[in-house]
């Protein structure tokens, strides 16, 4: 990556008229998210410093008492939104209902909600694994100027304008797609920006990667553990690697640029799955198909999944097509 590579903030406005509503409302919409990257970016990559810095509930130097990265991550992704007036609600992991943005000014114009996951898979954070934030992003569907309600956040997934990631791993990187295929940006660091490293990034078709926490496989319903036998046969192409993080975002970005798929089914102990229909599932499906791979529950897609919860959950199979696929065909063979 050198600094002949695109930059994200000129990739945003090159590519701003091929939103299908072009005001720019959206591409500021995305060059905040870029801000609000780079500052959690920072606060990440001192989590090691813990020793020296302190933990969380911890007070620091200034006197002022340190915060888990997972609240952190959502005060600053809020904050930045809000302050630059440009989402009309914003519904986050952290928060039990969604925010309403500038409910009192009645001629605000601002058409867009975002679904945010700020730091999904926080747990990893205290032994040095990767971390990532992720959005999905819709329009309003309730008359600009008004406040937003429930029903503005409670859209299928197939409604999205907007879906990506930040992936706080090795390099960091932020992947987005507005509909037109998926793109990748890794963060140079001594200079704080996002330079285009992974242009239009394409699942492979076929994998030999399977990602799912196994210790679950007692619990899993019968087609999911016949898969998971499928993939530990021995045959010309298989086994299949097994690898899971256990950190979404950096499970479907290895993933994605190797060919796998990646599992989280419903278990005995989790009947509709462990991931978020809203801020997880429906931004990871967008980008899978965008990237030409595929997400469904098992059955059906997850984008057509009509939303009844603001933290709704759902089984996911996410990745290659031609895998999650197959595990379709043993899902219909044993569908309990
Ligand atoms: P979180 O939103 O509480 O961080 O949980 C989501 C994470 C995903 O990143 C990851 O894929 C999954 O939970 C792992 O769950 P498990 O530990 O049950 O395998
Ligand atoms: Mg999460």
């Amino acid at each position: 990556m050198s600094f002949e590579n695109k930059t994200l903030g000129e990739f945003i406005n090159e590519n701003q008229h091929t939103f299908k509503y072009s005001t720019g409302e959206l591409s500021n919409l995305i060059n905040s998210l870029r801000l609000a990257a780079k500052v959690v970016n920072h606060e990440v990559n001192q989590a090691g410093l813990v020793d020296i810095i302190g933990a969380a509930g911890d007070t620091n130097i200034q006197g002022e008492d340190q915060q888990k990265l997972d609240v952190y991550a959502n005060d600053i992704f809020i904050k930045t939104l809000t302050n630059r007036n440009i989402v009309c609600g914003i519904a986050s992991e952290e928060e039990d209902d969604f925010v309403c943005i500038n409910s009192k000014d009645k001629n605000h114009q601002n058409k867009y909600v975002i679904l945010i996951d700020p730091l999904d898979g926080s747990s990893n954070i205290d032994v040095n694994v990767s971390v990532g934030t992720i959005f999905s992003i819709y329009r309003r569907v309730t008359p600009v100027g008004s406040p937003v309600t429930k029903e503005d956040f409670l859209q299928e997934g197939n409604k999205q304008v907007a879906a990506g990631y930040i992936i706080y791993g090795t390099s960091t990187m932020l992947v987005y797609t507005t509909g037109h295929g998926v793109n990748g940006f890794t963060l140079n660091p001594a200079i704080g920006t996002f330079y285009l490293s992974h242009p239009k990034m394409q699942y492979p078709k076929d994998g030999n990667i399977y990602s799912v926490n196994e210790g679950n496989y007692l619990e899993f319903p019968e087609g999911i553990k016949k898969y998971i036998k499928y993939c530990q046969e021995v045959t010309e192409d298989r086994p299949y690697t097994s690898r899971y993080i256990g950190s979404l975002v950096s499970d479907f970005h290895r993933n994605m640029i190797k060919g796998g798929v990646y599992l989280y089914p419903k278990s005995t102990k989790n009947p509709n799955g462990k991931l978020r229909l809203l801020y997880e599932c429906n931004p990871i499906a967008f980008l899978a198909e965008q990237a030409g791979g595929k997400a469904t529950d098992g059955f059906k897609r997850i984008m057509d999944i009509k939303p009844t919860e603001l933290h709704q959950r759902v089984p996911i199979i996410c990745g290659s097509v031609n895998m999650v696929e197959k595990v379709e065909e043993f899902m219909s063979k044993f569908p309990s």
